[in-house]
């Protein structure tokens, strides 16, 4: 325990006197020459002497009960700083106040740790709603998060205003403050969960989203949940609103695809730190982290190459084939996936995709053959490349890597004359599940007309 003498009030003691010692008696005049002598004395007296380092500060009101109720949340700090210093603001607590003299803890809180604070002509005005920075408190017990700013419990503080130049002058400033019916609930964050821990926004269908959840103990004024790589750079993850109301104290879940159903370049590969970050009414700040990282992230681009198409034929009989040859170009960062049948397979013409036993599957990519009055969205499919040739093998999935080009040929058996002849047949590049790109689409019509022998 430590016994320390507060000045309640630190009037500057270098101000000059007024000259109100005079009195009626004396002629108008004198007292006048009097006061301009005394004047110019007390001027150049105050230009010898340096004014204090720190002047006029005051604290206002001297009783606060912060809890965001709008009464006596804040107390207004002011003060006059004449020259360039560090300068903190700290508390601690009274423990008892014996003739005067206060009796102070061993605990130091900061509200505003050391840091350089320009002089100004103009004072400085702060105000303190009873948040300090982050502290430990014995009723704790093991915490999810990190407390990062947190609100004094209820009682009777000293206060000090602290500067120091660089030159070694320092000027400290003390007085008291009490605190009442404090709101010291933390907007605590537990169940913070990340998963998958590794991912990949590249719409391959594989890994291509985070689920994130947290539980929220309070009501708070802000919760935001974010990446952060080495560069710094924040990049802000939505919240999935239909669980809970934003802020609001519950189960909240966020899903984050890096931005790229959206349309953005998803972050660049690399381990991230993800925060959950809470503030509450009254400014406690808590903060929990986790990592997660991204691989083979890129918004994935693919065209069949200057849109064109080679066609074998445009008259055909019955049981001929119509075949075609193409060219697909992996035009951006990431591997694109793909899945067979692979180039080369011949489809009967009532066949489709589904009876070779190759399904639709989410995020991959092929080329497909479409005509007019087909009865599906481009029944006939093939991979876009050959499975190690072209593609690369990752994962048990069979990808074109970035920026490679790949031939694809396919060929269709007509075994029944259309119902409209002549017809189209055209091509198109297919992300299934996600879009066909208007370039991909309908690429290269082939007007062919069937015969019947
Ligand atoms: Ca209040
Ligand atoms: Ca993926």
């Amino acid at each position: 325990m430590t016994t320390i003498k507060i000045p309640m009030y630190t009037q500057t003691p270098d101000l000059p006197a007024e000259p109100n010692a005079l009195t009626e008696r004396r002629p108008r005049y004198l007292l006048v020459g009097l006061a301009l002598i005394l004047g110019v004395l007390s001027a150049a007296l105050a230009a010898c002497q340096p004014r204090p380092l720190l002047e006029g500060v005051t604290l206002s009101p001297t009783l606060i009960t912060p809890n965001a109720d709008g009464e006596a949340d804040l107390t207004r700090i002011e003060f006059y700083l004449n020259r360039n210093a560090i300068v903190s603001f700290r508390l601690i607590p009274v423990e008892s106040v014996v003739g005067g003299e206060l009796l102070t803890g061993e605990e130091v809180y900061y509200f505003r740790p050391p840091r350089p604070v320009s002089a100004s002509d103009d004072p400085y005005t702060v105000y303190f709603g009873g948040v300090v920075e982050g502290y430990d408190h014995p009723s704790d017990g093991q915490l999810d998060y990190t407390v990062l700013n947190r609100m004094l419990s209820d009682g009777l503080y000293m206060w000090e205003l602290h500067a120091e130049t660089r030159e070694g002058e320092t000027k400290a400033v003390t007085g008291t403050l009490t605190i009442q019916d404090a709101d010291t609930a933390l907007p605590g964050i537990r169940g913070f969960n990340v998963h998958p821990r590794i991912f990949s926004p590249n719409q391959d269908g594989i890994n291509d989203r985070v689920t994130i959840n947290l539980v929220l103990e309070k009501d708070v004024e802000e919760l935001r949940v974010y990446l952060k790589g080495v560069d710094g750079f924040e990049h802000h993850i939505p919240e999935d609103e239909r669980t809970t109301r934003p802020n609001a104290k519950g189960w909240h879940t966020y899903d984050y695809d890096g931005g790229i159903d959206a349309g953005s370049e998803p972050p660049p590969d690399g381990v991230y730190t993800i925060y959950a970050e809470a503030r509450d009414a009254v400014g406690q700040r808590v903060v929990v982290t986790d990592t997660l990282t991204i691989e083979n992230a890129g918004m994935p681009r693919a065209y069949i190459v200057n849109g064109e198409v080679e066609w074998s034929v445009n008259t055909l009989v019955i049981s001929d084939t119509l075949c075609f040859t193409l060219t697909v170009e992996n035009d951006s960062q990431t591997y694109i996936r793909t899945t067979g049948p692979w180039p080369g397979t011949l489809y009967e013409s009532d066949q489709n995709h589904n009876t070779l036993g190759w399904h639709q599957e989410s995020g991959a990519f092929r080329v497909a053959v479409d005509f007019d009055t087909s009865m599906r969205n481009y029944p006939f499919r093939w991979g876009i490349g050959q499975p190690g040739v072209d593609l690369v093998e990752v994962d048990g999935y069979w990808y074109l890597p970035p920026q490679a080009r790949s031939l694809v040929t396919g060929c269709i058996r007509i075994v029944d004359v259309p119902v409209r002849n002549p017809l189209y047949y055209w091509a198109g590049l297919i992300h299934e599940d996600v879009r066909i790109a208007p370039v991909n689409n309908r690429v290269a019509p082939n007007f062919v007309e069937i015969w019947e022998p």
